[in-house]
């Protein structure tokens, strides 16, 4: 049983962001209130020597009602007393694009086939989260293996999202644009 609280849910143990990095296409998500990437949703994680992580990401979007582009994202993460659990500055391209700073827990991964990602923008006072996103990333743009499936769906399950996923769509959109 879980209690909802942010405080409360359990990241990746020992988490090793080496193992982390490289590419990752999403393959499910929670959508959090307001914009946000649609489909085609590819990040690329990079270790720096000094061992600083960033990312870049690309998706589908849509501004200003009725633009459809494919959004370039740059982030720099910092990292906090916990291995697993950064804070995420990001920003795009295209100076229309959206910036934020966000928190990026990584929940569950075995670096090889599967991330569970979660990130709260905004607490209720009673230590639940009013305002989340979650992404469920596989190293495969054709989905998660058949044996992931139980792990993913007990972690998306922990983190209190469990059913609020849609799937993330990949086809060659954003290859070209
Ligand atoms: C993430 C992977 C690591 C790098 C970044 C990510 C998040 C990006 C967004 C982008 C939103 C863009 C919008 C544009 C109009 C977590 C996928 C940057 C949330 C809404």
């Amino acid at each position: 049983a879980q209690d909802c609280q942010v405080d409360n849910i359990q990241v990746m143990q020992n988490f090793n962001r080496t193992k982390y990095a490289g590419t990752w296409y999403a393959v499910a998500k929670k959508d959090p209130v307001g914009l946000f990437l649609l489909d085609n949703i590819v990040a690329q994680f990079n270790i720096a020597e000094d061992g600083q992580m960033t990312a870049t990401a690309e998706g589908r979007v849509i501004i200003l009602q009725q633009w459809e582009l494919c959004a370039h994202m740059f982030a720099t993460f910092e990292d906090t007393y916990d291995p697993a659990k950064f804070k995420m500055k990001y920003w795009g391209a295209a100076a229309n694009l959206q910036t934020g700073y966000d928190d990026h827990w990584v929940i569950s991964t075995d670096y090889d086939n599967y991330a569970v990602h979660y990130a709260c923008r905004e607490k209720g006072y009673d230590g639940t989260c009013i305002d989340s996103y979650s992404f469920v990333f596989s190293r495969h743009p054709t989905g998660l293996r058949p044996e992931d499936q139980y792990i993913v769906t007990q972690k998306k399950q922990e983190i209190c999202l469990l059913g609020k996923y849609r799937r993330v769509q990949h086809n060659v959109l954003c290859d070209s644009v």
